[in-house]
């Protein structure tokens, strides 16, 4: 897959991308990117490309002639007619499904503003789609682009050698990850939960879901009204809902009101001073950065004693 983008800072490009997997990606030319100078294309003495916004106003505006120009350049050098994207905070959100869309595609515009913005004919005349990272402001659409351009590559086949993780991707489609551990057992008086070193395949995978399922009702309860859950996903979640129930005594997590059950998260917090709520909230978000939590936590599971056992 081909990446052109127009930029006024060609040489950041491939930066950062050339390492790594996205490096490899270059390498193996799974990837392409072809920086194009914006300015190239100006006209201007001075090669400038901005000017003074039409209705006054503070800083500069990304006039449309250089841009234009870039973009019909590149568009004679296809042989296939690429989707124009322009990185803005005025975008919609970029997600891992326009992701694995673009990853099908055999190539991209990728247009990075700068200044105070783009002339909005540019919009008119060859945006095809304009992204967001997320709501925050930066110098330029440089960075946004590699980002783009990293996760559109990494659904590309052969580009994570692992394709299990790709598979994963989609197993646990629209929840947060679930805690992961590796080497060694415990670490700083810190162990891994005995689930792990049980060898039960179901009752890893259990405690696995039911870890990322809390994680994403106490984090990022908004996904859950996305996220396509099973029967089991649902029965796992009540049941995580009832011991919030049973533990705080607080009628407001039983009901399915995200606001308040974020209100409450941050309550927690708060009470620093209170040691149960400290702990449980350790608990709760998978946070197992306390002795007394991660102890607890192994006892909520029912799994005390299984610590001796060999994972393989
Ligand atoms: C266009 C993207 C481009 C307009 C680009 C700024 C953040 C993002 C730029 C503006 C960017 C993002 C109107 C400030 C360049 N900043 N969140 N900066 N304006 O994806």
């Amino acid at each position: 897959m081909n990446f052109d983008i127009l930029t006024i800072f060609p040489e950041i490009f491939p930066g950062p991308l050339a390492c790594s997997i996205t490096g490899r990606a270059l390498e193996e030319k799974l990837i392409t990117v072809n920086p194009v100078d914006i300015r190239d294309f100006s006209t201007d003495k001075h090669k400038n490309v901005d000017d003074y916004p039409y209705g006054g106003g503070a800083g500069m505006v990304m006039q449309p002639g250089p841009l234009y120009r870039a973009h019909q350049d590149v568009m004679q050098q296809r042989d296939y007619l690429p989707e124009t994207i322009l990185l803005s905070p005025q975008g919609k959100k970029f997600s891992q499904d326009q992701a694995r869309e673009l990853s099908q595609k055999p190539g991209v515009i990728l247009i990075c503003g700068h200044y105070e913005g783009v002339d909005e004919r540019v919009r008119e005349l060859i945006v095809d789609r304009e992204l967001s990272l997320g709501d925050y402001v930066l110098t330029g659409g440089e960075l946004p682009a590699m980002v783009v351009i990293d996760a559109v590559a990494r659904m590309i086949p052969g580009v994570v050698g692992d394709e299990e993780s790709t598979r994963r991707d989609s197993f646990y489609q629209g929840i947060l990850d679930y805690p992961q551990y590796t080497r060694p057992r415990s670490f700083q008086e810190l162990e891994v939960p005995g689930v792990l070193l049980s060898g039960h395949h179901a009752r890893i995978e259990r405690w696995r879901k039911k870890q990322a399922l809390k994680r994403t009702w106490l984090r990022r309860p908004d996904l859950l009204e996305e996220a396509d859950l099973d029967p089991e996903d649902i029965e796992i979640l009540h049941e995580i809902q009832a011991e919030l129930a049973e533990k705080e005594d607080n009628e407001l997590v039983g009901e399915e009101n995200n606001e308040l059950a974020r209100e409450k998260d941050n309550k927690l917090v708060g009470e620093e001073n209170n040691e149960l709520a400290e702990q449980e909230y350790n608990e709760l978000a998978g946070y197992e950065n306390n002795k007394l939590a991660g102890d607890k936590n192994k006892q909520a599971d029912g799994d005390k004693g299984k610590d001796d056992q060999q994972a393989t």
